[in-house]
């Protein structure tokens, strides 16, 4: 079964980091309801949905991707790069013990779950303002004895790795050119987005559908094109907030 992690957004949404993005105010209802759109469209794809606590003093407790890592062996919780959001993670360490033996990076290195993108057993991490070179090698010392290879991959002008692209299956990886390198991923194909979608890469591949951000409809059809079914979900007010759509949950199975 196929379990999705996902938790409110918070009623201080308007106090979230941000870092490439001017603040713009958030409707924190239409938040809500985009968010809750999404996790429909988690479950109409398969996902045992899993709600966690809601936490309304930490602002951005939506993005619960970058508070753990999990493969099948392990949780990984993270000590995010940014100091604001080192709350968010107990309890999400709490929920996942329940299905995971969990360990944690200690506070002398940051990594945030965006910059980790799996593909069966290899584990591409970015160096970014959130994951450094000694949290990703924390990461690499839990990973590698369970066989892991971990790859560190340098991105430019994007929050997270996942901002930059995502695995969309069967060897494909969706990207953004002006931000990641595909030479930097061994043998996957490369699907860029449409040039003036920069936000279009953060994809999620459930079953055989490919969760999507509705606003990138050029992207969308480069997807469709190369053969993928799409399941679009608006995510347009949560972007202001520099989230996208893996950030949103954390999906284990
Ligand atoms: C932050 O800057 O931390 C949040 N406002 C957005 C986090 C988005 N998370 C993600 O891309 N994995």
């Amino acid at each position: 079964m196929t379990t999705a992690f996902v938790r409110s957004v918070s009623t201080a949404i308007n106090e979230c980091e941000l870092t490439h993005m001017d603040r713009e105010p958030v409707d924190l209802d239409n938040a809500r309801a985009q968010h809750a759109a999404y996790v429909d469209a988690l479950s109409d794809l398969g996902c045992e949905i899993h709600r966690l606590p809601a936490l309304d003093h930490q602002p951005d407790a939506v993005f619960v991707e970058d508070t753990a890592v999990v493969v099948p062996e392990l949780a990984v919780l993270t000590n995010p790069g940014a100091a604001s959001r080192r709350g968010e993670v107990d309890t999400v360490g709490e929920v996942l013990s329940a299905h995971r033996k969990v360990v944690r990076l200690d506070d002398s290195g940051t990594l945030e779950g965006g910059d980790v993108l799996r593909i069966d057993r290899r584990v591409y991490v970015g160096l970014s303002t959130r994951s450094c070179e000694q949290g990703i090698g924390q990461l690499r010392a839990f990973l590698e004895p369970l066989g892991y290879d971990v790859v560190t991959v340098r991105h430019r002008d994007a929050l997270h790795l996942k901002t930059a692209c995502t695995y969309l299956g069967d060897g494909v990886l969706l990207l953004n050119p002006e931000w990641v390198d595909i030479e930097d991923f061994d043998g996957l194909e490369p699907l860029e987005c449409d040039p003036d979608e920069a936000f279009a890469c953060n994809a999620i591949r459930i079953g055989d559908k490919v969760l999507f951000p509705a606003e990138f409809t050029r992207t969308q059809e480069r997807i469709e094109a190369r053969g993928f079914a799409v399941h679009p979900v608006s995510a347009s007010e949560l972007a202001k907030a520099e989230g996208g759509l893996t950030c949103s949950s954390i999906i284990i199975d």
